[in-house]
Parts: C-alpha cells; sequence; structure tokens
C-alpha cells in the first residue's frame, strides 16, 4: 500500500513537472527588443514563433501593447527576451518578458 502510494506520488510529480514545461515551452516566444516606447505602454519585439497567436514565422518584428508599464524597465534595446503574449481587445499584448538566459 505504502508503494502503491509511493508511486502515484511519482505519477502526479513527473505528470505535473511534463505539463507545466509544456505549457511553458508552448507560452514563451523568444524575441529580440527593438524599441522601447515607456510613454505608449509599448515594445516592439522581432520575435520567432508565438505558437498561441499562430505566428509561426520567425523573425517578425512587430509593436505589442505591455500589460504593465513596468515591464518595460526591466528590458532595454539590443536584448534578447523571452516573452509570453496573448491577443487582447486592446491588441497584442505582453503579459511576461524576461531576459533570455
Ligand atoms: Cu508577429
Amino acid at each position: 500500500m505504502k508503494t502503491r502510494n509511493f508511486m502515484a506520488g511519482i505519477f502526479a510529480i513527473a505528470f505535473a513537472l511534463s505539463s507545466a514545461a509544456a505549457i511553458a515551452q508552448a507560452d514563451m516566444a523568444k524575441g529580440e527588443v527593438k524599441k522601447i516606447d515607456e510613454s505608449a505602454g509599448k515594445i516592439t519585439l522581432k520575435h520567432g514563433p508565438i505558437k498561441n497567436l499562430d505566428m509561426d514565422e520567425d523573425g517578425m518584428t512587430m509593436v505589442f501593447r505591455v500589460q504593465d508599464p513596468a515591464m518595460l524597465k526591466q528590458v532595454k534595446v539590443g536584448d534578447k527576451v523571452q516573452f509570453q503574449a496573448e491577443r487582447a481587445t486592446a491588441g497584442i499584448t505582453v503579459t511576461k518578458i524576461e531576459k533570455q538566459k
């Protein structure tokens, strides 16, 4: 019984880890910061594929809104970044951004 619970626990953890990794992989797109417009709350990114937005092409440059203006202080022009973006009524919005490690 103990062994069975242990195995169930292992499977639960493995499942949680693999699905979390899959989600992170699907959502995080890679890009390079081209321009930051703090007053407008916008960032221009040259980006790779963004699966959740059905953008498959590589090397597309476009302007994104940012969910929180503070995000624009975390990066600077020329930085290689990883980000998440979502389609919102106001336009495509970056919901998370961080420097690529
Ligand atoms: Cu694009």
